[in-house]
């Protein structure tokens, strides 16, 4: 199956195998897009995720519509960028409000636990994300083996929380005390030179959460972020994926929940 994934991504011959490549990072994510790709059906609603390895799966989406392999696809958006993409791709598009039940969303993460727990948002557009793939009946999640990690947090970088602008620093500071037991820093996520801050789709800031140890219970954990008032969301998507497709040296891993 990795092999059939591999080639469709035009990444080698069918004579070879993954291991015999020497594949860059972005291979491995068209890899794994590729494979999600193959869960559509024509007629489907279907959550197009954002970030470089959804971005791989929104193209062949594209390509598969282009090529009339696919048919009466409509597509759900979950940042501005991918709603750019898709409409170039001239993927008919809908919203949440038309469309409350999305059949299947293909989305990449930042980490994934041996639980299928997931770290996204590092992209920034984790509030949509987690409104369309909390409607959809299945989730892809497509990563290279980079984004396993033994515990959410556990890759070091950051876990993202969507907070209003209003009294930011007073937020972040309530974040970081919750978990201060896990030697949570909380850093307001800024961009460029002059450190201007990331404003979301939804115009809102982002605070990142960097934890030097587990946290945790990931469902106390989510609840006590979202009783503080001035979050918007987190970026810890429990109990979410219905299904991961890891893509490493060695091949594809599909891990159904
Ligand atoms: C989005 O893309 C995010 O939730 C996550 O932050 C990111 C993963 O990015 P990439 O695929 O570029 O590594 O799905």
């Amino acid at each position: 199956a990795s092999e059939k994934a591999a080639m469709e991504a035009g990444l080698l011959l069918p004579s070879s195998s993954l291991s015999q490549l020497i594949l860059t990072q972005d291979d491995l994510k068209k890899i794994a897009a590729y494979k999600a790709v193959e869960y559509v059906e024509s007629g489907m609603v279907l959550g197009l995720g954002t970030g470089s390895t959804a971005k791989h799966a929104v193209d062949r989406i594209g390509e598969l519509l282009r090529q009339g392999k696919l048919k009466d696809i409509v597509g759900i958006p979950t940042s501005t960028k991918t709603h750019e993409q898709a409409l170039s791709l001239g993927i008919p598009l809908s919203d949440l409000d038309s469309h409350p039940v999305v059949d299947l969303a293909i989305d990449g993460a930042d980490e994934v636990d041996p639980y299928l727990n997931l770290v996204k948002g590092r992209g920034g557009s984790l509030l949509r994300e987690k409104m369309v793939e909390g409607a959809c009946k299945k989730f892809v999640v497509i990563v290279d083996e980079s984004k396993l990690v033994n515990y959410i947090g556990g890759s070091g970088l950051a876990m993202p929380v969507e907070v209003i602008q209003f009294c930011w620093k007073f937020t972040a500071s309530r974040l970081q005390k919750l978990f201060e037991e896990s030697g949570c820093v909380a850093k307001l996520r800024t961009l460029g030179e002059k450190g201007e801050p990331y404003v979301t789709d939804n115009g809102n800031y982002i605070i990142d959460l960097y934890f030097k140890q587990s946290i945790g219970d990931l469902k106390a954990a989510s609840d006590s972020i979202l009783q503080i008032a001035g979050v918007v969301e987190h970026g810890m998507f429990i109990d979410m994926a219905t299904t991961v497709i890891v893509a490493g040296e060695l091949g594809l891993t599909v891990k159904d929940k």
